[in-house]
């Protein structure tokens, strides 16, 4: 079996999260498509890279990229940095014909967006942005039935991301409230999560009308800027800077086949943890998912007759997307990890195969034109547009 080496860069959240499905992933997909070896990791300074090489299980460790990208023996570059160096990194690494996985958002417009997925297609390396959440077994499951047509035609799609880590306004200032570094805030950050379900449910997005609010304008500064989501406070009288991006919006989606919908995310909402959550309807039927009860899909089949109608709870297992490769029985529970796991496979799977994966940076890039157009239909009080990628 081959075995195929990782670069990871950035040992924070993410870079855990990716470590433990770079070591898990041969042990829930047996055989696997190939094993993944974690051979060098980058942090921002050489003591975090070594503690991360430590902690996460890598042989080598730097704090200086280049390196990473440069490495003879690493075949997959891992961007699991803050929004601002992903392009710079993933132009190197596809310059230097490596394969590359790459957290969301793709990039902080969609002109920078734009260069990344150049720089793949013309480099004609396997390419993947870190859209988790479509490979959780529910959400996937949710897809089988829209595609066997259990719901009919889609008509209509609420998706939400609402969490509260922000809503303190004495929690730090971090590079997610900064518009240089993150590019936008609730929007990129979760809002795009929300983006890429409803186009690989229902279907491309081709216009938004939509609000953005900050409800917070000022944070106290941080020392060393570490992204604490929301766990550390600031005491009242330490100085602050501004937040200049959005806390909160709402958008009006339409979609190309001509279903309606609409999208919330907020990182204010005092008791809403990870609340991912998207109803849809169809001629025939109704699908609703919340990730915070992720092993559940609720769906209403119209076919049932008038006197049983009515939501029913399929627990995700073994017959379900993913599922022989998971747990053996419904409700032991999917996780986090498990969706970087899935998704780990996935990349690998694609890479050993000579295969696109999605979403892949087409797909980043198309979000980034929708997230560039939700901000511009805010700006202007309209509804905005959004051609096909390849028009
Ligand atoms: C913070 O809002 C965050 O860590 C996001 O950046 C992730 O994409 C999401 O999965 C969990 O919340």
């Amino acid at each position: 079996m081959r075995t195929i080496n990782v670069g990871l860069i950035g040992a924070g959240f993410m870079g855990k999260a990716h470590s433990l499905a770079y070591a898990a992933m041969p042990m829930f997909f047996w055989p696997a498509p190939a094993v993944p070896h974690r051979k060098i990791i980058c942090d921002v300074t050489e003591e975090a890279a070594a503690e991360g090489a430590q902690r996460y299980g890598f042989d080598e460790s730097t704090a200086d990229w280049k390196r990473v990208v440069e490495h003879p023996d690493v075949e997959v570059v891992d961007i699991a940095t803050p929004n601002n160096m992903h392009a710079e990194i993933a132009q190197a690494a596809a310059a230097a014909g490596k394969h590359i996985i790459c957290e969301k958002p793709l990039a902080r417009t969609a002109e920078e967006a734009r260069t990344m997925y150049e720089a793949v297609r013309d480099a004609g390396v396997v390419n993947m942005v870190a859209f988790n959440y479509r490979r959780t077994p529910a959400v996937a499951l949710a897809k089988r039935y829209i595609d066997e047509g259990a719901i009919g035609e889609l008509i209509s799609f609420r998706g939400t991301y609402l969490q509260d880590w922000s809503a303190d306004p004495e929690s730090p200032l971090s590079w997610r409230f900064q518009r240089e570094i993150a590019g936008s805030g609730a929007l990129g950050d979760i809002g795009t999560h929300v983006v890429d379900l409803a186009r690989y449910l229902v279907g491309e997005i081709s216009g938004v009308n939509a609000m953005l609010k900050t409800w917070v304008p000022e944070r106290p500064l941080s020392a060393g800027g570490a992204d604490q989501l929301g766990t550390g406070r600031s005491a009242g009288d330490a100085p602050r800077g501004p937040v200049d991006v959005d806390d909160e919006l709402i958008t009006m989606l339409r979609f190309s086949n001509g279903a309606i919908g609409s999208l919330e995310a907020t990182r204010n909402g005092h008791g809403r943890n990870n609340f991912l959550t998207f109803e849809l309807h169809g001629t025939e039927g109704s699908i609703v998912f919340n990730y915070e009860r992720r092993d559940e899909l609720q769906v209403c089949f119209a076919s049932d007759g008038n006197d049983r109608k009515g939501f029913r709870t399929v627990y995700t297992g073994a017959p379900h997307p993913y599922g022989e490769a998971l747990w053996p029985i419904p409700a032991l529970g999917i996780g986090y990890g498990e969706t970087k796991i899935v998704e780990c496979h996935d990349l690998f799977q694609a890479i050993t195969t000579q295969q696109a994966v999605s979403p892949d940076f087409g797909d980043g890039y198309q979000i980034a034109r929708i997230s560039d157009a939700i901000v511009e239909s805010s700006e202007t009080e309209s509804w905005i547009s959004v051609p096909p990628l390849d028009a």
